[in-house]
């Protein structure tokens, strides 16, 4: 009892700055296969275990193992694999085009390509996502066409959102992807209230809510989880833990709760923690966790553990907050690579086949990109007309918009 009467202040450090040691030592990496499935009806007093641990699905000599296991064909492993690749290459493009100065942001993917593009296969057509500018895989694995998210991007003429939202926060009612909202953790009140509504309507549609580590510190965060927790809403509470919050490492918003999955079981919410690297396991949870809502048994939180290895978004540099090897030592691997790896072991997949997927990708996203750059990029060609400012938000537009509307002309 040193210093009494003196108080301390605590922030937590990460383990390491730039010019240091990579070390996730931290991080407990459980066999793959070792995390048992229980049934959907679960009484979730019985596996808060789950909530520190993590499922996998693809162990280190490529094999699918465990009772995870087994639930996609190759044709729908190969399938996934190609949406991950376009992602991939789609960021790519996207981050060079914002280079060149056709467009004023891009946020990549890179490293977390599996959580969202294997996510959206365990959903049904009508089941409404609520994102935040990281899950365009749900997009990119739903069929959505490249060229609408290019348009959308350049904010050109052809921009389905007429210029009026940030480069990458795309909308798509259609595809189950609500409109993005910058403000982020409010996806999560969002996606409650929603799952809430479709069941008072007698509905069959569920949602899913998305957040980051980082923004878990949001009150919406935990006002969401008192609401889903209490009336059983029928939504899937995604946690992608990719280790950064910009530039701020996951220990200050995790605090003392050990797992961003552990916040779950104070709600008494179902609550796991997956290998959000491995295609298979994130699709295996995800369905898990879409059944459960289906079945009118309520919300369940899942946690996936990942890695951002790119930067936050084109306006950030990672070098100035973290090791530059960091990613490498990441003990979870690439999810492209994995997947790979996976379908060659099983005699479904080839480097020669992958080389050639490489290159066929490439064309198709360049082909999406010069028709996207026809329509006109942030500074050349075609644009919304200011006239688009004023429409497609009120019903009956109020008296000061319409003065406003007069004002410029339009
Ligand atoms: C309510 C709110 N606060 C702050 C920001 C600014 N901001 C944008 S992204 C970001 C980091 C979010 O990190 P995380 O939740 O871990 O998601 P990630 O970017 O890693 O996917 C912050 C602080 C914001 N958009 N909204
Ligand atoms: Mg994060």
């Amino acid at each position: 009892m040193a210093d009494a009467g003196m108080l301390r202040f605590h922030v937590p450090e990460p383990e390491v700055r730039p010019g240091g040691t990579p070390d996730f030592s931290n991080v407990t990496i459980p066999k793959a296969g070792s995390v048992p499935r229980p049934e959907i009806d679960v009484d979730p007093r019985t596996i808060r275990d789950m909530a520190f641990s993590i499922i996998r699905v693809l162990n280190r000599a490529g094999e699918a193992v465990g009772p995870w296991a087994g639930l996609l064909s190759d044709e729908e492993l190969l399938e996934g694999l190609r949406h991950m690749m376009t992602l991939r290459t789609f960021d790519a493009r996207m981050q060079m085009a914002q280079r060149q100065g056709k467009t004023s942001f891009y946020m990549q993917h890179l490293g977390e390509e599996a959580v969202s593009c294997a996510f959206r296969k365990a959903l049904k057509p009508g089941d409404m996502n609520f994102p935040t500018y990281r899950q365009a895989g749900l997009l990119i694995a739903d069929g959505y066409p490249m060229v609408s998210m290019m348009n959308q991007i350049y904010s050109n003429e052809a921009d389905p959102l007429k210029g009026r939202q940030l480069p990458v926060m795309y909308s798509s009612k259609e595809h189950g992807f609500f409109s993005i909202s910058g403000n982020l953790a409010t996806q999560y009140i969002q996606a409650v209230g929603w799952a809430m509504a479709s069941a008072i309507s007698n509905d069959s549609r569920i949602a899913a809510a998305w957040i980051g580590d980082g923004s878990t510190a949001e009150s919406d965060f935990h006002a969401a989880l008192v609401f889903a927790s209490t009336y059983k809403a029928p939504v899937v509470l995604n946690v992608v833990n990719n280790q950064w919050a910009i530039s701020t490492f996951q220990g200050i918003a995790r605090g003392g709760s050990g797992t961003f999955a552990a916040r779950g079981l104070g709600f008494g919410i179902p609550s796991l923690r997956v290998d959000g690297n491995d295609y298979l396991a994130v699709h295996a949870v995800a369905k898990w966790a879409v059944e459960r809502a289906r079945a009118n048994l309520g919300p369940t939180l899942v946690e996936y553990v990942t890695y951002r290895v790119g930067a936050h978004s084109t306006s950030d540099d990672p070098s100035a907050y973290r090791p530059k090897a960091e990613s490498d030592a990441w003990p979870l691997g690439d999810p492209v690579i994995r997947l790979k790896n996976h379908l060659i072991q099983k005699g479904a997949w080839s480097e020669d086949r992958h080389t050639q997927a490489e290159a066929e990708i490439l064309e198709t996203v360049i082909a999406a990109q010069k028709e996207a750059e026809s329509h006109g990029t942030l500074h050349a060609g075609g644009k919304p007309s200011t006239r688009d400012m004023f429409e497609g938000v009120y019903a009956e537009m109020p008296p000061h918009l319409r003065r406003q509307r007069q004002q410029a002309g339009v």
